[in-house]
């Protein structure tokens, strides 16, 4: 005997249960109060204080006043319903005195601080995922060589032991690093991001000691906090060869190497892509691999982390007229892109953000397909996305965003997809819950779901905001 079922409903897209659903954020980019709690400076205050770095001269000594409105911040994300929240913690809080060697005393309102945060979103019913690295190196660090010196990813490891220790009895997971392809290339080839430097050896030394931070972050949180789990986010490319020519294919070889394998491959692989490597022969000679780096960079992790914004074309450079530069790297400017001087990265027609990125959701889906083939086995999440649009008030205060509504309807669709066709993913975290710093172009482009007035520090949920609620409340997108 049959029995006759409805057909199963056209008009939904339902999530997994227990699917997470979050929001992220970065601690320089919302915490303002840099001088308080016996924070010192990290390379991002040196940074946005030097005239012509950051638009409009822009810094983030108040950004959204976080350090002080946690609590009011908690109960908006508490109302829009998010069981996860991604945070940062800020490195010069947590051992102001940091030197190249010697991690120095542990600050106790430094702690106090993430400590008071991680109960007050527990009591929420909201769980703490905490990044240890978006990009808040100390200052001193820095003045010792950087993520160009050996001695800043062992002290890393260090740092990370401490903040395990302390708040891992209530944090299920840790993120030991957040995009290190910007902490790498922006902050030492291109120089758009701090420390500033242009200097291609240093980074592809910094990618390398970057890598061996994740792997001895990884160790510590192992031992000291051995119930949470540990990932780490990349802001993996999806990389779209302009043409089906052989020389486009190359240029995408290049790229996917430098933006997506140079950081997989240690961790999934214990090895360097030999391409890269060959690639980048006349720059470095990858010497500062040293014997046993890479077993301790593949330890296993539980959760891979991707951010995706936008897809990533790329064609052959012939020379023969200007090069073009979607993504803002002119010639004439210091390029992050490392051996590809024939390489260029061909504006596009068609739809895109207020930072002038591509929108194209079925990256997102091809994106999470590729991770979770390439490292079976591992959880995913989506650690990053959303988009930055110019916010319409109206006149009575309400926030029309729909451009960010449609982003994300594309974004969530392309997610449930890859699940569908199997990959692990169990949670996305959405970038970003307020308006803040966005870093090099300030205070400029709004990626918040909540409004932030920098005048008078009042947050007022968008319209997209509402949506995600909707979203989380149904644990489902609505056609
Ligand atoms: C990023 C960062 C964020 C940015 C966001 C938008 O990881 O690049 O995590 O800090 O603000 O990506 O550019």
């Amino acid at each position: 005997m049959t029995t006759t079922q409805a057909a199963p409903s056209t008009d939904a897209l339902q999530f997994p249960a227990g699917f997470l659903w979050g929001s992220a954020t970065a601690s320089y980019q919302i915490e303002g109060a840099v001088t308080e709690g016996g924070r010192t400076p990290s390379i991002w205050d040196t940074f946005s204080h030097t005239p012509g770095r950051v638009e409009r001269g822009e810094t983030g000594d108040v950004a959204d006043d976080h350090y002080h409105r946690f609590r009011e911040d908690v109960a908006i994300m508490a109302r829009l319903g998010l069981t996860t929240y991604r945070f940062s913690v800020s490195w010069p809080r947590i051992t102001p005195q940091v030197t190249a060697d010697d991690l120095g005393p542990v600050n106790p309102e430094g702690i106090g601080f993430y400590s008071d945060l991680v109960d007050e979103l527990l009591a929420a019913g909201i769980s703490p995922s905490i990044t240890l690295y978006h990009w808040d190196l100390p200052q001193a660090l820095e003045d010792a060589g950087g993520w160009t010196s050996r001695r800043t990813a062992e002290r890393f490891g260090e740092y990370a032991e401490v903040v395990a220790a302390a708040l891992g009895d209530r944090v299920p997971l840790f993120i030991t690093l957040n995009e290190p392809w910007c902490s790498a290339y922006l902050g030492y080839a291109s120089g758009v991001h701090a420390p500033g430097r242009t200097d291609d050896a240093a980074a592809l030394t910094a990618v390398h000691h970057l890598n061996l931070a994740h792997g001895l972050a990884a160790a510590s949180i192992r031992r000291a906090a051995p119930t949470s789990r540990v990932a780490l986010t990349l802001n993996l490319a999806w990389v779209r060869p302009q043409t089906d020519s052989p020389e486009d294919a190359e240029a995408a070889r290049r790229v996917d190497g430098l933006q997506n394998r140079v950081f997989l491959d240690p961790v999934l692989k214990g090895a360097y892509p030999a391409d890269v490597q060959a690639d980048t022969a006349a720059v470095t000679d990858w010497s500062f691999v040293q014997p046993g780096d890479l077993d301790v960079i593949a330890a296993p992790i539980d959760v891979l982390g991707v951010n995706y914004y936008s897809p990533t074309h790329v064609r052959h450079w012939t020379r023969e007229r200007p090069k073009e530069h979607a993504d803002g790297h002119g010639e004439g400017k210091a390029s992050p892109w490392i051996a590809c001087d024939d390489v260029e990265f061909p504006f596009q027609h068609g739809r895109k953000t207020d930072m002038g990125w591509s929108i194209d959701p079925r990256g997102m889906t091809e994106l999470l397909l590729r991770v979770a083939r390439e490292a079976p086995g591992c959880e995913i999440m989506v650690t990053e996305n959303g988009a930055a649009f110019p916010d319409v008030i109206d006149a009575n205060g309400r926030v029309i965003d729909t451009d960010r509504i449609d982003y994300l309807r594309g974004h969530l669709a392309a997610v449930h997809e890859a699940i569908e066709a199997g990959a692990p993913v169990t949670g996305y975290y959405l970038w970003s819950l307020l308006d803040n710093f966005e870093w090099a172009w300030g205070y400029g482009k709004r990626f918040g779901i909540v409004h932030v007035d920098y005048n008078t520090q009042v947050r007022t949920p968008k319209d997209s905001a509402l949506f995600y609620a909707d979203v989380i409340r149904r644990n489902a997108l609505t056609r």
